[in-house]
């Protein structure tokens, strides 16, 4: 299999790359290329990378090769990681933080749709990232819409620890829980569905610790890990990686999850934005979980994030980047 990442001389990238290359990513007996994707300031910490990836001795590691050429990096990609982005400045307005990642994100999904294999699967995690999909997608007109995925699994696996915490139980415990909505502190975390050792989560937890604890400590959580650690979630967003990935291709089975993805309208999420939803990966494909009612205060939540992809989907049109 053929995997990219860009940003790979980042910190996410320093995080993963070694778990794709050791076989967490695509299992055991999978052997893997690796191509790092950098820009120049980059690349030396990409070089450094690659380095130690070979002093692993990873037996299912073919080969590792670093270009700063989109159009290289992603020629025959099965699995594209789209981790490099421009981060936000002191100061930055949300427009230009929007526009600089429109003017990555379009080369990005263009050289995909030149070259990428015809199976492949793209995660952004780079933010603005709902929004950095959308226009990634709409530069490759003949790669499929659901091939392109936002990562909101490090948003799902902070709201299962989270419950598993609050209610003493194991994690694996936990299923049915939903991000909805943008990769931001808009977020909504929906606990209405979930079932915590095979009881309504809603029957174990008041609605007073839903709206001021739990939506806002998981919508929140990557403001808290700076202030705790002086630096952004690098391990933990390159472990939801791993596990997107994994789920992806591998399926779910009945347990759900959430990711980012090309909305069909679903859920009065209009179509095309690309929304965090409940989703399956059944056959290699990503499927909504059908059918859930949706309380008022689920309602007003969703609207409210939903709203927000909208602002950012104009900001990028009113750019003529999308
Ligand atoms: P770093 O700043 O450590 O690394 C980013 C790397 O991307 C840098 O080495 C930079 O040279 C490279 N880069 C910039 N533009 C590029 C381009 N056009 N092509 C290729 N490489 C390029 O950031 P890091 O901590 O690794 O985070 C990476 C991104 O993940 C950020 O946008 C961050 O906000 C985002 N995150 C997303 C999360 C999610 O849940 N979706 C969670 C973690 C993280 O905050």
């Amino acid at each position: 299999m053929n995997v990219t990442v860009t940003g790979a001389g980042g910190q996410i990238g320093y995080a993963l790359l070694f778990r794709i290359a050791s076989g967490d990513l695509l299992g055991p007996t999978t052997p893997v290329n690796l191509t790092l994707l950098e820009i120049p300031s980059g690349r030396a910490a990409a070089e450094g990378t690659a380095l130690e990836l070979q002093d692993c001795a990873f037996p299912l590691l073919r080969t590792v090769t670093v270009t700063e050429d989109p159009v290289r990096a992603f020629d025959g990609v099965n699995i594209a990681l789209l981790v490099g982005s421009k981060p936000r400045a002191v100061g930055m307005e949300r427009v230009a933080l929007l526009e600089s990642n429109g003017r990555i994100f379009g080369p990005a999904g263009g050289a995909l749709n030149a070259g990428a294999a015809p199976d492949v699967r793209v995660l952004v995690v780079g933010n603005p990232v709902n929004t950095n999909t959308l226009v990634a997608s709409a530069f490759a007109p003949d790669i499929p819409a659901d091939r392109f995925t936002a990562m909101t699994r490090l948003d799902h696996n902070r709201g299962v620890a989270q419950l598993a915490v609050r209610l003493q139980l194991h994690v694996a415990e936990i299923d049915g829980l939903t991000i909805w909505g943008n990769h931001s502190a808009s977020q909504y975390p929906d606990v209405f569905h979930a079932t915590a050792g095979g009881r309504p989560v809603s029957e174990l937890v008041g609605r007073e610790w839903l709206a001021d604890e739990f939506i806002p400590r998981v919508a929140n959580r990557g403001y808290e890990i700076i202030q705790a650690r002086g630096a952004s979630s690098v391990a933990s967003a390159a472990s939801a990686v791993v596990d997107h990935v994994y789920d992806w291709v591998n399926g779910t089975g009945e347990r759900w999850t959430s990711a980012g993805i090309v909305s069909d309208g679903s859920y009065g999420v209009p179509a095309g934005l690309v929304s965090s939803f409940p989703v399956r990966s059944v056959d290699g494909r990503w499927e909504i979980v059908p059918d859930l009612a949706i309380n008022a205060f689920s309602r007003a939540r969703i609207d409210a994030s939903v709203a927000e992809l909208l602002d950012e989907r104009d900001a990028i049109r009113a750019l003529g980047l999308l």
